[in-house]
């Protein structure tokens, strides 16, 4: 099924005409609206005109974070506040968080590519649905609500925490759906088994998970667990929320990102160059259709890959890879690099591992070490401590030889570690304190 019939399937060549059109008139409205953009075109020597094909796309500038952050909190609106009908934030680890802003008419353009993301992964309106992305500045909680909304499904307004509550909730409604992390997804199957709950024999079908990065392991993983298909869901506050690309039912093969409202590119994040479609580069988005908050060329910092290639389910959007993490949560452990996604894909191909780790990053003199902490199941953890070894050194081989990377390993009891009701965040760098 496909909500909005029309754009989603159109033949490539109306739909670049169409991105064509829209991205002219938010060049021309940003440069006319927004101080920033004025300067940075005039100092790149581009102006509104220049752009007479979707190719002239690359003369315009890159926008990073850090002119977000240059114009906190409301610089880059392109529209007065009046017009304004929602804020929403990011907090990054440190400082100021990133603020962005919505005119009804953005509210409803979000709504509906929430809708479209739903009916992609499966959903009508006769869908219950659990929605435990947080309530709040984040966009999780209110990007989904509202989508569910303009389907026409039921929306079960739970937002964060309290595992215990929404595992009944998860029994007494009887939702056939949930909208969380792929933490949260695994947390509450953890819970509702500790509670005597059978999590597979709820009514849950479809997982629409997402906001962090996740492995194909910790997606069988959830699927296994609480006997769903769990699809990924891909957004940032900046281009609009969740919603900006979706995985389909037919195969698991990428999200479609919804090119009528955004362009997608993937770029060498040294560079700034195009790479070639199937290469991991950086996305960059620019926002078509946004009133309140468009932006030209922005750098995400999310790793990917695009694939061109048409789609089963008739859908002709671009889609792409699932996120492998972000250029800035790489780790560079004496001088190898390594994203925390390729430990975790090693780690969950080993037998008895869980979903659960931490990668402790430090500096003994003037070397990088990194000790990884991983959680066993609780039929490991008794075993006898050279069956433990035994798997401590197969981690060990094996981070070695698929990453180059020497790691000190500890299996840690089962549930030791912490849990997370929204982002995961697993990494714990103490170099830099
Ligand atoms: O996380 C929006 C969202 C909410 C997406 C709910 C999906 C579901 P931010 O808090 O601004 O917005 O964080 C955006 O999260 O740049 C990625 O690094 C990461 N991210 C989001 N979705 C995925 C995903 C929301 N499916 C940042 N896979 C992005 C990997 C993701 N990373």
């Amino acid at each position: 099924m496909i909500f909005n019939e029309e754009f989603e399937t159109l033949p490539r060549e109306a739909l670049e005409a169409l991105q064509l059109k829209r991205l002219q008139q938010v060049v021309e409205r940003v440069y006319h609206t927004v101080g920033f953009y004025r300067t940075s075109f005039d100092e790149a020597g581009v102006t509104p005109d220049d752009i007479r094909t979707l190719d002239d796309l690359k003369r315009l500038p890159f926008t990073t974070k850090q002119d977000l952050k240059d114009n906190y909190p409301f610089g880059l609106f392109a529209v007065p506040m009046s017009n304004v009908i929602r804020l929403h934030a990011s907090s990054g680890t440190t400082g100021k968080p990133t603020v962005v802003g919505y005119t009804k008419r953005d509210i409803d353009t979000w709504s509906t590519l929430m809708a479209r993301s739903f009916v992609a992964a499966g959903l009508t309106k006769n869908d219950i649905i659990h929605n435990a992305y947080g309530y709040g500045l984040f966009t999780g909680g209110l990007g989904a609500h509202y989508g569910a909304e303009k389907l026409g499904a039921s929306v079960i307004p739970m937002s964060g925490g309290s595992t215990k509550k929404q595992i009944m909730i998860l029994q007494d409604f009887a939702p056939t759906a949930i909208c969380c992390t792929p933490s949260y997804a695994l947390f509450l199957a953890e819970q509702g088994n500790e509670m005597g709950v059978d999590m597979k024999s709820l009514r849950l079908r479809v997982g629409i998970l997402g906001a962090e990065p996740w492995s194909e392991q910790v997606r069988d993983e959830i699927e296994e667990r609480l006997g769903i298909n769990a699809l990924d869901i891909y957004g940032l506050s900046e281009i609009i929320g969740p919603g900006v690309s979706v995985e389909c039912t037919e195969g698991k093969k990428g999200l479609h990102v919804f090119e009528d409202h955004f362009i997608v590119e993937a770029i060498d994040p040294v560079t700034g160059e195009k790479v070639k479609n199937g290469e991991r580069g950086e996305l960059v988005f620019t926002s078509l259709t946004k009133e309140a908050f468009p932006l030209v060329r922005y750098r995400t910092g999310d790793l990917s890959s695009l694939m061109k290639e048409p789609c089963r389910c008739g859908r002709t959007l671009t889609r792409m890879a699932r996120v492998s993490g972000r250029s800035d949560d790489m780790l560079i452990i004496r001088g190898v690099n390594v994203f925390p996604s390729q430990i975790e894909s090693v780690l969950l191909a080993i037998e008895g591992l869980e979903p659960h780790y931490e990668l402790i990053v430090d500096r003994d003199g003037k070397l990088d070490t990194l000790e990884i902490r991983v959680e066993v199941g609780d039929h490991i953890f008794s075993d006898e401590v050279r069956s433990l070894q035994k798997i401590e050194r197969r981690i060990a081989k094996d981070v070695k030889d698929y990453l180059g990377v020497t790691a000190s390993i500890k299996l840690v009891e089962p549930k030791s570690l912490q849990r997370f009701e929204g982002k995961a965040s697993r990494v714990v760098d103490k170099r830099n304190i």
